[in-house]
């Protein structure tokens, strides 16, 4: 126990920010404002907050007007720096439950205990854009958890990518001042098609795996609750016994891992900026959290940190896991919302020397710069020491830190005696052995000179990035080979684009050359690997059904339409989990005889990319509405399932749409066996096979065009079949 206030000393009442008492009966949360009146910040009631306080009621104002000049002073102080990178995130609140199995590989308590419950919050960003940008932009996505255990806060704060552009922390400001818009016109924002993105990576080929997992669908996620996360360094796990391993962390989200298409992404960025924020939200409070599956790949701690060839300390490698499986050591469940963004998302300061007993960390140089990174920046960003205080930062353990004073304290320490050894509190606080819960480190021997270098063994920056290449489906394979041309496309200096392409030359012939020609520059020959053996693990395209909790489809539907087909469509489609918005001409309700349907969206209010599949109503007026058909085709471009029943099928064909492509589902009526083959296609996410013909020239494609080059068939992905994963 932390020493008593000597009997003379008396701290300040014990109440919230807001005056309410700490505790106290009947107050569910004394950090929340209280009292039903208007107050000053000093709690004095206030008679008006429209008029400033003057001499005469044209006259100018007072300076004794103590309420304007507080609520304006305020006011231009209510912004704090952004981030510096991953300023635009979203976050929510969670519980993440052991399995139990990890207590092999670590003595972490909240990993090794079978059932063990531990709080945590999770912070999803992009990286490069402002606090204002749109969530759709091509670029990787941080994927932050702060667990508070009992041993302390320990925070995981990983990408949903598993490599990083750079080997050595010292280099990060480059890559990230060259990823951001340009200094004298700061555009374009949150992007990474222009000059300087692309000359940086061109000029740094240890860049280049991460670019590609950048130009994937991996770039272009379709939620945050249908992504993977990665703590990408390699960490050292301790056990109970002391003994240790080389592990990579994995976040594998129930859902599966899904994206957009591009041209899905670009049109969200305008439409609906904040529409990975909207759909996590929105999920959460329709009582669907965001699951993934916490995984470790254990490697042997054998002295010489590789893994079959594979460099253990270089962050621009992953382990495949065909040689090293994920095992799956518990459940994070993110099942509420913050309550209010600024005090929760925006004042969340991660740290990766937020660390546990059993969890350690390695001589990844991007690691050893991280330790230093994230503390000095949060004393920028939240202005000051003491933002371990504030509530979200708060450990839900005991903390006795002998760190006194500083902008902001709002601990009163009690004790006359800030520091060790002390005899006048009593010796305390005690440090702990690691018997009783105290942090020592693995002793890890260090030998060598002092250079600025690295070893031969980073060298090697085309293996990986040709195995991820080849290890994806062809469709995946054009989406990589699309996002290079438009991003290299988008850049000015000539030199650059040639540059990118010797490097991807290195990688893959025939990605080159696809590139070299949308670009209309020669290809350059090149030395890429060959042998390459592929991971499965690596492509995202599933060829059975997943999940389908939390998808949209829209009814397009009128007051003509069939409506008590309708209800039993929401019916069937509600016990997947699937959420059916009604879309029609214009809002309201529809009604025939005694049956009615309200209207969720309309033709003018509703865009594609909100729905993951449309179908039309029998009975719905055959309409050219521009905005409908805009929307049906969008749906059939980005590979979404479409269908109708009884005379629906009219609407289609005035869209253009072509009834025997594929993913084009047309039934007599919304019966069983139609909404079981919509919950089919949701699971798949995407109608892959139309994809060729869609990007033909002709839209939307002949019918010819698209049922020729794309038959209809599941099972597009040749190597092995994966399956989505379901829940445990
Ligand atoms: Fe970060 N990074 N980073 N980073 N990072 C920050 O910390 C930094 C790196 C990541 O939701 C900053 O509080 C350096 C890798 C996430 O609040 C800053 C280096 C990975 C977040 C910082 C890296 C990440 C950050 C900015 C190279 C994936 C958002 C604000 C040595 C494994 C956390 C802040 C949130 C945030 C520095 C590299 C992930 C400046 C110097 C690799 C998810 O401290």
């Amino acid at each position: 126990m932390p020493p008593s206030r000597n009997r003379d000393q008396n701290a300040p009442s014990a109440v919230g920010p807001a005056g309410a008492p700490e505790g106290g009966a009947g107050q569910s949360d004394s950090r929340a404002q209280t009292g039903r009146f208007l107050t000053t910040a000093q709690g004095l009631r206030l008679p008006d907050t429209d008029h400033s306080l003057k001499a005469g009621s044209r006259g100018p104002t007072l300076m004794e007007d103590f309420h304007l000049r507080e609520k304006i002073t305020h006011f231009d102080h209510e912004r704090i720096p952004e981030r510096v990178v991953h300023a635009r995130g979203a976050a929510a609140h969670g519980t993440f439950e052991a399995y139990g199995n990890a207590s092999k590989i670590t003595k972490a308590g909240f990993l090794a205990g079978k059932g063990k419950q531990t709080e945590v919050f999770c912070r999803f960003s992009t990286v490069l854009g402002s606090r204002g940008s749109a969530d759709t932009v091509r670029d990787t996505r941080g994927f932050a958890v702060k667990f508070y255990t009992d041993e302390g806060n320990f925070d995981l704060v990983g990408n949903n990518m598993p490599v990083f552009f750079i080997q050595d922390g010292i280099k990060f400001p480059d890559i990230i001042h060259a990823g951001k818009p340009h200094p004298d016109r700061e555009i374009p924002q949150a992007q990474s098609a222009h000059d300087t993105f692309w000359d940086f990576v061109s000029l740094h080929p240890e860049a280049t795996h991460h670019v590609f997992w950048n130009m994937s669908d991996r770039g272009i996620p379709r939620s945050f609750r249908t992504m993977e996360g990665f703590g990408v360094h390699t960490f050292r796990l301790v056990n109970a016994k002391g003994q240790t391993s080389l592990v990579k962390f994995h976040w594998k989200p129930i859902a599966g891992v899904h994206s957009l298409v591009w041209e899905e992404a670009q049109i969200t960025a305008g439409v609906d900026p904040d529409f990975h924020r909207r759909d996590m939200a929105d999920g959460i409070e329709a009582g669907a959290p965001l699951e993934y599956e916490l995984g470790v790949q254990v490697m042997p701690d054998d002295g010489t940190e590789t893994f079959e060839g594979i460099d253990l300390l270089d962050p621009t490698k992953l382990v495949p896991e065909e040689l090293a499986p994920v095992q799956l050591i518990g459940k994070l469940s993110l099942d509420r919302n913050p309550t209010n963004y600024f005090a929760e998302t925006e004042q969340v300061a991660f740290h990766t020397g937020n660390l546990v007993p059993g969890i350690e960390v390695t001589n990844d140089p991007l690691m050893q710069a991280r330790l230093f990174s994230y503390l000095d920046t949060q004393l920028t960003r939240l202005g000051g020491p003491n933002f371990t205080q504030l509530p979200i930062n708060r450990p839900h353990c005991p903390v006795n830190d002998m760190l006194r004073d500083g902008m902001h304290q709002t601990a009163v320490h009690t004790g006359q005696a800030p520091y060790l050894r002390n005899s006048i509190d009593g010796g305390e606080p005690l440090v702990a052995t690691a018997d009783e819960g105290g942090y020592v480190p693995t002793p890890r021997p260090v030998d060598g000179a002092v250079e600025r270098a690295q070893p031969v063994s980073f060298d090697d920056h085309f293996s990986q990035p040709a195995m991820f290449y080849r290890s994806l489906t062809k469709v995946e394979q054009v989406h990589i080979i699309d996002a290079f041309t438009f991003e290299l496309g988008k850049c000015y200096e000539k030199a650059i684009k040639e540059r990118e392409l010797e490097v991807l030359a290195n990688v893959d012939t025939d990605l080159c050359r696809q590139v070299a020609e949308g670009l209309g520059l020669p290809a350059p020959q090149g030395n890429p690997p060959e042998d390459v053996v592929t991971s499965a693990a690596l492509s995202q395209i599933v060829t059975t059904p997943g999940p389908v909790a939390g998808r949209k489809v829209a009814v397009i539907a009128d007051a003509g339409s069939d409506l008590a087909s309708i209800a039993t469509l929401t019916k069937a489609m509600d016990k997947p989990g699937v959420e059916v918005l009604v879309t029609a001409p214009v809002g309201g309700t529809l009604k025939s005889g005694r049956r009615s349907v309200v209207v969720n969206r309309t033709y003018a209010t509703a865009r594609s990319i909100e729905f993951d599949a449309a179908v039309i109503a029998a009975g719905t007026t055959p309409t050219a509405d521009i905005k409908l058909v805009v929307m049906l085709q969008e749906l059939f471009r980005h590979c979404k399932a479409l269908g109708a029943w009884g005379d629906g099928v009219s609407l289609l064909d005035a869209a253009g749409i072509d009834r025997g492509a594929p993913g084009v589902l047309v039934s007599s009526d919304a019966d069983n066996a139609f909404s079981a083959e919509l919950v089919s296609a949701l699971g798949l996410h995407r109608v892959w096979e139309r994809a060729d013909a869609v990007m033909a020239s002709q839209v939307p494609p002949s019918k010819s065009a698209a049922t020729k080059s794309a038959p209809r068939k599941r099972g597009l992905v040749k190597k092995g079949t994966r399956r989505a994963r379901s829940s445990k």
